[in-house]
């Protein structure tokens, strides 16, 4: 039997979480031979909630399931955790605009990194996935000063998950046949899901599979307010389909992606396609060796870049609007990431960095 990893989860008691967890804990995320301990973290007044999980997931005895510890801050709950999936958020309430909600959920977001950096082990791999994710993990890595900013990421493996799935109905092929698909961007309305690339049975989608107008015109925008779509029809945000995206990232992250597939993740920019530095935008990227690399030399057509643009910009302005929880002592790691995301080895073999750099390094066997 392996050693057990610990995978910490904010968030705990709420709906995504509950999907979640016990499918974590039989194995689903990182395979049937990995026991895991479970670092259960929610607001103090939602423990007694927790309580009841937690006896739930002891109660189907699975094998896998090493320890469960529950807790009411996150200093605690990270404690030498291999991973973190911070899922708790303030939602959006009636009246609250969005600098509302990027304020409230800004102030959790710090103290989170903060707690990260000072317990968690240090190849801790992140996921944040309560919105505005991007920006909550931008704020999360900047505030983590003794990790480094490759190991945080954001979710938006739903997104690409809900492309793939919609092109293979409306297509009438199996969701596996849809491939390279790739969400740039925000997880907001103006991410872009991009299908240049993608193929099925060896022909192109766009233009060929996929009526052109079509795609631009009713299957982009379905995309990019599933969302909300699906809060209309069931009255609550997507859970189950946000856990199984969470498990498809993570698993990715730690074991690799398919052969001749790439996936979507956002990831602090290095510059890559031209958009700015320090933000948190989604990427088409490959996972070998527990560490990511962007998927570089894409062609890029006039429509893509002004999409790809516009939701920079939005996260620029995000990202302007919190600025003030953005440590400057961060600001250096987080512009000089070029050549850890690319050749994601050896950053001085690149003869980029000047030898008295720190490397970077986010490996971890499991
Ligand atoms: P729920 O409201 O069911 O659960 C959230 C839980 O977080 C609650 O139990 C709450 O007590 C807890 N919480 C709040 N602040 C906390 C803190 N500081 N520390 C620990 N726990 C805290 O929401 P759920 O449906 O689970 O969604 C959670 C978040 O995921 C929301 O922000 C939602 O917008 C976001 N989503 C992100 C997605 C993505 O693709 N990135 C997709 C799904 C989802 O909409």
């Amino acid at each position: 039997m392996k050693k057990p990893v610990r995978i910490a989860v904010t968030g705990a008691a709420g709906a995504i979480s509950s999907s979640l967890l016990f499918r974590v804990a039989s194995g689903e995320m990182f395979g049937t031979d990995q026991p895991v301990i479970l670092q259960l973290i929610e607001v103090p007044q939602a423990m007694e909630l927790l309580r009841g999980l937690a006896m739930e997931l002891e109660d189907c005895a699975l094998p896998l399931l090493h320890t469960i510890r529950i807790f009411d801050n996150p200093e605690a709950g990270f404690k030498n955790a291999h991973y973190a999936i911070l899922i708790g958020a303030r939602p959006r309430t009636a009246g609250m605009e969005r600098i509302d909600l990027l304020t409230a959920n800004a102030e959790i977001f710090e103290r989170q990194g903060k707690a990260l950096s000072a317990n968690a082990a240090r190849d801790v791999k992140v996921l944040v996935v309560g919105n505005p994710a991007n920006t909550n993990a931008l704020i999360a890595s900047r505030n983590a000063p003794d990790l480094s900013p490759t190991q945080f990421t954001a979710l938006t493996r739903l997104d690409h998950n809900r492309a793939k799935g919609m092109v293979a109905n409306h297509l009438g092929v199996n969701a596996e046949e849809v491939r390279k698909v790739i969400i740039w961007g925000n997880h907001s309305s103006t991410q872009y899901p991009d299908l240049h690339q993608s193929k099925i049975f060896g022909e192109a989608l766009v233009g060929q599979q996929l009526d052109e107008t079509f795609y631009r015109e009713t299957l982009i925008p379905r995309i990019q307010n599933r969302g909300s779509e699906i809060i209309n029809a069931r009255g609550h945000s997507s859970a189950a389909s946000a856990a199984q995206a969470i498990i498809d990232h993570m698993r990715d992250w730690a074991m690799g992606t398919e052969e001749n597939e790439l996936v979507s993740m956002a990831i602090v920019s290095d510059g890559s396609y031209g958009i700015e530095k320090g933000i948190v935008y989604s990427f088409p990227v490959r996972c070998r060796y527990g560490r990511y690399q962007i998927v570089n030399g894409l062609d890029i057509n006039e429509f893509s870049r002004k999409m790809m643009k516009s939701s920079e910009a939005e996260l620029l302005e995000e990202k302007a609007s919190v600025n003030h929880l953005l440590p400057k002592e961060t600001e250096q790691s987080h512009y000089k990431l070029r050549i850890c995301l690319r050749s994601g080895k050896f950053l001085a073999a690149d003869g980029l960095l000047d030898s008295g750099d720190p490397v970077l390094e986010t490996s971890r066997l499991l």
